[in-house]
């Protein structure tokens, strides 16, 4: 069923990479219209060969549109997104605004897609672009045996901060790869370019960044698990896209290593790379460009007879954002959700 659809925050990275997505997996469009800040209001976006013009967000924008498709800071969202629900769309929203709202579920399409029939506010929220993956790694390792405790440590690229931080990543680079003195960081928070830096987010009271407590809670929340522990390091290294995890996962009872492989073949949206077989494992240019999400290094923990290692890598503004958006989008409409 063709739909009316609007995205909101569509000069943005992600929205404009929404807007591709959206073309490139041919999703089901009757009508569709962008929508920015004032300031790009009047600019004009291209989709499916034509041009679009970008108007600014309006109550009035919202009027006919059954999904709307956002990322906008969560100032935006929090005053937009109810507004475009009681017009009678649904909101997919990139947002933190509405991630942790018990009303409001947490999805991954890959995992739980049957939540989308739970969106008591009309708004589905679209998680963090670690917990993402992470999710899609660990969902058919769960369903192999109850997943107890999961220890992360991430290496996130530099389009986390969006085109400011890339912008900031290749002036850095540049001048470090010449011998030259490095610009002081205008998006990071310390120097990338030959570093990592492991406070580029805001530090919580708990001593968790916020981009850690965001991994911890949407993980617990996306598997619909509360007990299950989560303690992440959430690191910036100097990389332009995709996200990967080093991840030590504990289950229930020991699952063996060629169990782990054999459900990672063939788990929805995982790649799972071999490099005992093919010697094949993942890296960022591997993930750069893809909707999936790359699995590799499956061993046994040697320290817990419970416990497994693997790495995973994913784009970040793909599966991490926009395209995990889109697949939401899909589902509402697939599943009859969308009036
Ligand atoms: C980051 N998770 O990589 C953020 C982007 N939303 O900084």
């Amino acid at each position: 069923m063709p739909v009316n659809v609007a995205v909101v925050g569509a000069t943005g990275a992600v929205g404009d990479l929404i807007r591709k997505v959206l073309a490139e997996r041919s999703f089901p469009v009757k009508s569709i219209k962008f929508l920015a800040s004032e300031k790009s209001a009047g600019k004009t976006v291209e989709f499916a060969g034509k041009p679009y013009p970008v108007e600014a967000i309006r109550a009035e924008a919202f009027e006919g549109v059954q999904i709307v498709l956002s990322s906008t800071p969560s100032s935006i969202s929090k005053e937009f997104s109810p507004i475009a629900a009681k017009a009678g769309a649904i909101v997919v929203d990139n947002s933190s605004a509405w991630r942790m709202d018990p009303d409001c579920p947490l999805v991954v399409p890959e995992v739980n897609a049957h939540e989308l029939h739970n969106a008591k506010k009309g708004i589905v929220a679209n998680p963090n672009c670690v917990a993402i993956p992470l999710c899609v790694a660990l969902k058919p390792l769960h369903d192999l045996a109850p997943v107890r405790r999961v220890v992360v440590a991430t290496y996130q690229s530099s389009s986390g901060k969006g085109a400011k931080g890339l912008a900031d990543f290749a002036a850095q680079a540049s001048a470090w790869a010449a011998g030259q003195p490095v610009p002081a960081p205008t998006a990071h928070r310390a120097q990338l370019a030959g570093n990592v830096v492991t406070l580029d987010w805001t530090l919580d009271p708990n001593g968790f960044t916020e981009e850690e407590n965001k991994v911890i809670n949407e993980t617990r929340k996306i598997l619909g698990d509360q007990t299950i522990g989560v303690c992440p390091t959430c690191v910036r290294v100097p990389v332009k896209v995709a996200h990967s995890e080093a991840v030590t996962v504990e289950f229930a009872r020991p699952v063996s290593v060629a169990d782990a492989k054999a459900a990672l073949a063939k788990a929805p949206g995982v790649v799972f790379m071999d490099e005992v077989v093919d010697g094949r494992f993942p890296q960022p240019i591997h993930a750069e460009g893809s909707d999936h999400t790359f699995v590799g290094r499956v061993r046994q923990d040697p320290s817990n007879p419970n416990a497994l290692c693997l790495w995973v890598v994913a784009d970040n503004l793909r599966k991490g954002a926009a395209s995990n958006a889109v697949q939401c989008a899909e589902e509402l409409v697939k599943r009859g959700i969308v009036k």
